[in-house]
């Protein structure tokens, strides 16, 4: 059996992660979607609250999981028994801090492969920032996100 994963923060699932997840999952026989530590972000959703939004925006694709992992995400495909870790790719700015983590995750075991998807010209400006950024205004997202993590935004910006 084929297994990717598809790391990420996922704060929260945006358009173009499901574009991502869902043309893996037509090439992999499963997909384990992972919800990951980015020491480098301050998420605005609990790791829960993710995780449930990618479940149901993927509730369609018969083949894909949800999980959490708190160590290093070579680790993780090495328990999943992984073949593949899957990313997307936006513009160039992308690829410089694709290629660090690749080379990085290569150092630390050669066994699994990165492979990249490029995204959909009509997501490549997308990212869970910018939505976030947009929310805060209460504009309409529809055309961004998932109709639950549109709803999921709404709440949090008008709690605060
Ligand atoms: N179109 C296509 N792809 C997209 C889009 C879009 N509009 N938006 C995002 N993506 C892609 C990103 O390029 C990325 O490939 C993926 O979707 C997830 O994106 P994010 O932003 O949710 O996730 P990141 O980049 O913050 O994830 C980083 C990890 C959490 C995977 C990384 O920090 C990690 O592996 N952490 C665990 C610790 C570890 O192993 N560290 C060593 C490696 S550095």
């Amino acid at each position: 059996m084929k297994i990717a994963v598809v790391p990420g923060s996922f704060d929260p699932i945006t358009n173009g992660h499901l574009d991502i997840i869902t043309r893996a999952s037509m090439i992999f026989d499963k997909i384990k979607v992972v919800v990951l530590n980015n020491s480098s972000k301050n998420p605005l959703f609990t790791v829960e609250e993710r995780m449930d939004l990618i479940a149901t925006s993927t509730q369609h694709l018969g083949n894909v999981e949800v999980d959490t992992f708190s160590g290093l995400l070579v680790d993780y495909t090495k328990q999943e028994k992984a073949q593949a870790i899957i990313r997307g790719l936006r513009a160039v700015s992308d690829f410089e801090y694709e290629m660090q983590i690749t080379s990085m995750n290569r150092k630390l075991n050669d066994q699994v492969e990165t492979l990249f998807i490029m995204t959909k010209n009509e997501y490549s400006f997308l990212s869970s920032s910018i939505v976030k950024e947009v929310a805060k205004y209460q504009a309409e997202l529809s055309e961004f996100v998932p109709a639950p993590v549109e709803a999921a935004l709404k709440k949090k910006y008008t709690k605060e």
